[in-house]
């Protein structure tokens, strides 16, 4: 048994003042850096859109940020512009420990699709590399914390659960986005009755 932690997306445009803020998001990079030497294994998953992504608002004239639209056949909600490649608004946050990353998993680089999950896109066509990744060092269990709760933290652990990992998630760890109230608790609650253990940091080592 090998347990490994997922980080996912810490970077600075889900942080207060970023492009995507969650509310307290840079609250978490304490609380991760504290759970990282609890795990032999730490992968982390980044957010890594081209400009001219369809996820964006800004790519759809007439359309604004929240609005839903059809986009290849699937749902997706439209998002103001955030964590394009190359800039500072991609890049984990300053504070974040990077040092024991064993390998980052980039997502949403496809413009024609996005990709909440750090396994796959949300059409589930395509895979990132984790599964392969994780499976290759044995990892059987695994802890994922990050941002944000409602959105990519949300559809990587339904996608571990689904794929037989022991997944636990760590509540004080993550934030969310909340673009309606109840959000973040209802995507708890789906995680935990989908077969994730919801825990709190100080249960953790
Ligand atoms: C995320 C919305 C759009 C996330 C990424 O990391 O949860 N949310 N892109
Ligand atoms: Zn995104």
């Amino acid at each position: 048994m090998t347990k490994a932690l997922i980080m996912v997306d810490i970077q600075n445009d889900f942080m207060p003042g970023g492009a995507l803020p969650t509310r307290e998001g840079d609250a978490i990079v304490e609380v991760v850096n504290r759970l990282q030497p609890h795990f032999p294994l730490v992968f982390a998953t980044q957010d890594w859109h081209p400009q001219n992504h369809g996820s964006f608002a800004s790519n759809h004239p007439g359309k604004t940020p929240g609005e839903v639209i059809d986009l290849g056949g699937i749902q997706q909600v439209l998002w103001p512009d955030h964590c394009v490649q190359e800039t500072q608004g991609a890049e984990f946050h300053p504070d974040l420990d990077v040092d024991r990353i064993e390998a980052v998993i980039r997502k949403g680089t496809d413009p024609a699709i996005d990709s909440y999950s750090g396994f796959f896109d949300n059409a589930h066509r395509k895979a990132t590399g984790l599964e392969e990744q994780l499976r290759s060092r044995d990892v059987t269990d695994v802890c994922v914390v990050g941002l944000a709760t409602d959105y990519c933290v949300r559809f990587t652990t339904l996608d571990a659960l689904a794929l037989g990992f022991k997944v636990a998630v760590v509540r004080d760890a993550c934030r969310g986005v909340e673009l309606q109230d109840g959000d973040i608790e209802s995507a708890f609650e789906e995680m935990r009755t989908t077969g994730a253990e919801i825990v709190g940091s100080s249960q953790i080592g």
